[in-house]
């Protein structure tokens, strides 16, 4: 039996890009071996902001067809949507009695997110990680694949399980370890190397969709930003240059290699001259993943059943799970 359970979750908040496969979802694949997976649509957690109530079912299967179309399997892994669990909303409540002000406050993520608008965001984008740290410790997960963005929220779950223990004399919470997943794992936007890939770049030109057709994968490449100099393969020359650096650093992630063997493979050579290369590559690896999900989207029924599924084995687990916790804290669960 494999001892140690991973958690991790994917917003429903667009179609995924291959920053989503290559920072997150191609980890899961690997990961499938060695733990035991739950992995979860963060329905909850995109509703943070606005998100279309009439597409929000069709977004959700589709991040579950995505995921079995890139190869996790979901007889050996556990797929389900965040709020068809309702054991999440539940311990999130004891979380933010737990959590601190301060602790909140310090987040980056929110004050990114919030910008110069923070009075009028919800109270929901401000309170998001007690949430992600219940998502994570009703199903006492002991390890969370987290890329540069989610470290802190991950901090702040060990923060949370930590003054729990302390506070009802218990060692009941494990403090869930980080699987780093590195920052060339981080996929950057095509039209603008200093801001990440994103489902919700206004622009369609700033990211590959995993279901883009052969032409708009090519003609995104095409366009996407570079620089006049040719490829050097001085590693340090390629970081200054954000958007070259994002070009090649996906190259890499597609094909396993670290990102100063591809430079050495292509030093002296123009950005037009490897686009064709990097075009091809893409098409190689995500163009069978979109036509999977195209696929897989033509059977609900099927889809339903994964959620279902996924939807009965979760709820065993934080069901007795936050049993105990109301135990703990001397409430009743009847
Ligand atoms: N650009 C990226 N590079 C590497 N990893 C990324 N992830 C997202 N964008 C990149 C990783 O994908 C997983 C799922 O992300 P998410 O959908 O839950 O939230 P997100 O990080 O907010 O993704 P987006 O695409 O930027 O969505 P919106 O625009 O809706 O906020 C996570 O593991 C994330 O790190």
């Amino acid at each position: 039996m494999k001892k140690n359970r991973i958690l991790s979750g994917v917003q429903p908040s667009g179609d995924l890009h291959i920053g989503n496969y290559l920072g997150a979802i191609k980890n899961f694949v690997k990961f499938q071996n060695q733990y035991e997976c739950l992995f979860c649509v963060v329905d909850l957690h995109a509703i943070t902001v606005w998100q279309n109530p009439s597409v929000m079912l069709h977004q959700t299967r589709k991040v579950i067809s995505a995921f079995i179309a890139s190869g996790i399997d979901p007889n050996k892994n556990t797929l389900f949507a965040q709020s068809d669990v309702p054991h999440h909303t539940q311990l999130a409540w004891i979380f933010s009695c737990v959590a601190r002000m301060g602790w909140l406050n310090r987040m980056t993520q929110f004050k990114d997110k919030a910008g110069k608008d923070k009075e009028n965001v919800s109270v929901g984008l401000f309170t998001y990680p007690t949430l992600m740290a219940a998502d994570i410790l009703i199903y006492l997960a002991t390890h969370v694949p987290v890329g540069e963005d989610q470290k802190q929220h991950l901090e702040l779950t060990r923060d949370i399980a930590q003054k729990f223990n302390n506070d009802f004399n218990t060692s009941f919470f494990p403090l869930p370890e980080p699987l780093i997943l590195g920052n060339g794992k981080r996929v950057m936007s095509l039209r603008d190397g200093s801001k990440k890939m994103s489902k919700s770049d206004p622009s369609d030109y700033s990211r590959i969709m995993l279901t883009d057709t052969i032409d708009q994968i090519s003609n995104k490449i095409k366009k996407a930003k570079t620089d006049s100099h040719p490829i050097s393969d001085n590693l340090e020359d390629i970081k200054n240059r954000l958007e070259a650096h994002n070009l090649i650093s996906i190259f890499a992630s597609l094909n396993d290699k670290e990102v100063s063997s591809v430079l050495n493979e292509y030093s002296g050579k123009d950005f037009s001259y490897f686009k064709k290369d990097l075009i091809e590559l893409i098409v190689e690896k995500i163009s069978p993943i979109g036509k999977e999900i195209s696929k897989l989207m033509q059977d609900l029924n099927y889809i339903d059943n994964v959620l279902l599924r996924g939807k009965e084995n979760s709820t065993i687990l934080a069901d007795s799970i936050l049993s105990k916790v109301y135990e703990i804290i001397g409430l009743k669960k009847r």
